[in-house]
């Protein structure tokens, strides 16, 4: 497959380990492009649901082969943890080939100044009622669950699928004032470190704007959507959509390097014992 030079890939909210994540689309973005940067912006694996039951797809292992290529073939990795994979923070596990930090400051081609991180520390409930997100998980994975039904019998009628979690978001007006306060936060500590951007993820909603002097970006997720962010070489930033592409991906066996790092995450996660319950 003939792949696209871009100059940086930033995704976040895969979710490995949740059994809605959208990996094959995931992987057919990866598959598609060659780039200089990478950067993971959070919640790319689901320690919270891998933690109470193990779930390891052989796709999970191309998606990290796939990584592991990009790096050898000179891509730079950099990953910045969200709340569910904040144990990469504890334990220093870097998969040998990335370089993991809460928050990165990227140079556009222009020198502008982009801040890239998850976002989770801007989010008032997950940092002040965590029993309010707790609750608002089963609601979330419920929705999930429901969204996956439906879309299978619109499937069926040949209907397209509907982003059900995406739109009661829209519309209920608690959400809004949530994800428009979450906007406000990330955008002035950006400011505070003079950027002139931003490129977070964790509420799940795509989004690019500008905001007074800074530009706000969202790569959005690979739950609710399958979009990612992606920086060209002239420095041009395009949200990219993969929801209705399926080309078929082809799944080769993985090297032992990374089946290896698959073993260490399992060992980490399913040998630490600690509890907690998902949300976004
Ligand atoms: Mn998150």
């Amino acid at each position: 497959m003939k792949t696209n030079r871009v100059r940086t890939l930033f995704i976040s909210d895969v979710h490995l380990g949740c059994r809605y994540a959208r990996v094959e689309p995931l992987l057919d973005l990866l598959n598609r492009h060659d780039p200089q940067y990478v950067y993971i912006v959070g919640d790319f694996i689901d320690g919270w649901r891998l933690r109470k039951r193990w779930h390891w797809e052989p796709i999970y292992n191309a998606i990290l082969s796939r990584l592991f290529e990009m790096s050898e073939a000179g891509s730079k990795i950099c990953y910045a943890p969200g709340n569910h994979d904040d144990f990469l923070r504890d334990f220093h596990f870097n998969f040998g080939f990335v370089e993991i930090a809460d928050e990165f400051i990227h140079s556009s081609p222009q020198g502008r100044r982009f801040l890239v991180t998850h976002g989770d520390k801007f989010d008032q409930v997950e940092t002040k009622a965590k029993w309010l997100s707790v609750i608002g998980s089963f609601a979330y994975d419920s929705l999930c669950w429901a969204n996956q039904h439906v879309n299978h019998w619109l499937r069926y009628f040949k209907l397209r699928g509907l982003p059900l979690a995406a739109m009661v978001k829209k519309r209920v007006k608690a959400a809004v004032t949530f994800v428009s306060d979450f906007e406000t936060n990330l955008v002035n500590h950006a400011r505070q470190l003079n950027c002139q951007g931003v490129v977070c993820g964790h509420i799940h909603t795509p989004a690019m704007d500008q905001r007074g002097d800074v530009t706000y970006c969202n790569t959005g997720d690979w739950i609710e959507n399958a979009t990612a962010l992606v920086e060209y070489e002239d420095g041009r930033l395009e949200i990219v959509d993969m929801q209705h592409e399926d080309t078929p991906v082809s799944i080769e066996d993985s090297s032992e390097f990374v089946l290896e790092q698959g073993e260490i995450l399992r060992n980490m996660l399913v040998g630490s014992g600690r509890h907690a319950t998902a949300t976004v």
